[in-house]
């Protein structure tokens, strides 16, 4: 399914086997590595990746640090640190709107034109998954629409699950 003319996608897959400019890495504060989608991409990546991310000095939640891609197709990997989710009232969607909004502007700042995104905080960081979409969608959607430079995000979901309650939400989303 694609929207916004092509401009924004969303797809059933496993990100670290894209071939765009920048695949965006849901990880922690420490840049070092972890389970789920971080733990993945370090291990398509290799060793290189964890070598440049220890001289990163870790990130702040809701901010992203980028990288090169190593071993992937992706010339370079986004760092983002998604909020855990505690009950909503603790900044949480602040927090995970910056990281997307980082994100997309460290792709323009180093001429990535196509994107990826993982559910950035919705497997052990725990945030619901229709609401981290509404945020997720709507910074996307306002940033590619100032954003000529953007031409190709694309929103990678694990799951058929995912995949649905995802495009449910870009839906209305769209409909705002
Ligand atoms: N491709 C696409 N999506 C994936 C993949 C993949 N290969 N693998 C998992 N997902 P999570 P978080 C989905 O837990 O919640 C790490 O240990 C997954 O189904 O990876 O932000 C870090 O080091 C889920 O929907 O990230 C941090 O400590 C989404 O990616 C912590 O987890 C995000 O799940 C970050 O937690």
């Amino acid at each position: 399914m694609d929207y916004l003319d092509g401009r924004i996608e969303i797809m059933e897959g496993d990100i670290t086997r894209l071939d765009v400019d920048a695949i965006v890495n849901a990880a922690n504060k420490t840049l070092l590595g972890g389970g789920g989608v971080d733990g993945a991409i370090h291990k398509a990546a290799g060793p290189k990746l964890l070598e440049e991310t220890r001289t990163l000095g870790g990130a702040r939640t809701g901010e992203a640090k980028i990288t090169a891609g190593y071993k992937l197709s992706a010339r370079h990997v986004i760092h983002a640190v998604g909020p855990v989710y505690h009950d909503g009232k603790h900044g949480e969607p602040d927090l995970l709107a910056g990281a997307y909004r980082t994100c997309l502007e460290l792709a323009s700042q180093n001429a990535c034109a196509t994107l990826a995104f993982p559910a950035i905080s919705t497997g052990v960081y725990g945030y619901p998954r229709e609401p981290a979409a509404r945020i997720a969608f709507r910074t996307i959607i306002a940033y590619v629409e100032q954003h000529p430079e953007i031409k190709l995000v694309r929103y990678v979901l694990y799951g058929a699950a995912a995949l649905a309650a995802h495009q449910r939400v870009l839906d209305q989303v769209r409909m705002e």
